[in-house]
């Protein structure tokens, strides 16, 4: 098969209320019109404002997926989400290994904790998906709670953000994407991107939305994973995503719930 379109691929869950996982990620590739093909990892009944349950899907399921997905596409880049145990991360690392082995870029979401807050993944997975897919993607994208993870320690300051991003890239041999919305206070934000022995800032506008803004994680890496997919390089794929996720934060809307959370309002990202 040929195609003049570039494809990628999103390993991911998927969120029911259409902001986050791969709905979020269909969304974003196709913006880029780049093709978009999903994997489906777990199913998540979920709102922004509430995260009720999580449905692994079994592993020869995921796997047929990825299997039918590889055999039939050239696909142009890879990202993952949602991996929810520590069996997805053995089964999504095999398929990394393929996919490194034809150079082909994988952007790593390390997703642990909705925005609500709620867990997502087994207790226990983060020490293989450190191991085990880490070391086989291009670029891992931690928010300062996921960085904490992958360091084993605290992150305080803006300084300490060049700090991680070195680190981990040194860690695991990847590029790392360190996103800085976390940290405390009401001034610009700073994300910092390690690649190939440099750091490369990039300061935003601080959009001040308690909680955050739902889908803001995934819509990032597949911004990136979608440039990828397009040709451009890590220098320039990643500044264009996070100006790209900076719009979409500048044209979100709110909805009011119904029902259990009636009243209560929630920001979604914009188009
Ligand atoms: O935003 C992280 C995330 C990723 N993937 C899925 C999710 C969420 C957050 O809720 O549901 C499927």
């Amino acid at each position: 098969m040929t195609t003049a379109h570039p494809i990628a691929l999103t390993i991911a869950g998927s969120d029911c209320s259409g902001g986050a996982g791969l709905q979020a990620d269909l969304k974003t590739f196709q913006s880029f019109a780049v093709h978009g093909l999903s994997a489906v990892t777990s199913i998540v009944a979920e709102t922004p404002l509430e995260v009720r349950q999580i449905e692994p899907v079994e592993i020869p399921l995921l796997q047929a997926q990825l299997n039918i997905l590889l055999e039939t596409y050239p696909i142009g880049a890879a990202k993952t989400g949602l991996l929810p145990s520590r069996m997805c991360i053995i089964a999504v690392s095999e398929v990394a290994e393929t996919l490194k082995k034809r150079g082909i870029p994988i952007v790593v979401d390390p997703v642990m904790i909705a925005s609500t807050g709620a867990s997502l993944i087994d207790g226990d997975t983060s020490s293989i998906l450190t191991n085990r897919l880490l070391p086989l993607s291009a670029l891992v994208t931690p928010n300062i709670p996921e960085a904490e993870v992958l360091l084993n320690r605290k992150i305080t300051t803006e300084a300490d953000l060049e700090t991680a991003a070195r680190d981990i890239a040194g860690q695991f041999q990847v590029s790392c994407l360190v996103k800085g919305g976390h940290l405390p206070g009401d001034s610009d934000r700073l994300d910092v991107l390690w690649h190939q022995g440099e750091a490369h800032p990039f300061r935003h506008p601080y959009a001040n939305i308690p909680g955050g803004i739902h889908g803001t994680g995934c819509t990032l890496s597949s911004a990136i994973t979608a440039g990828l997919a397009l040709g451009h390089s890590m220098e320039k794929a990643v500044p264009d995503a996070i100006e790209y996720v900076q719009g979409l934060i500048q044209s979100a809307h709110t909805w009011k719930h119904s029902g259990k959370n009636n009243g209560m309002s929630v920001r979604c990202l914009g188009w």
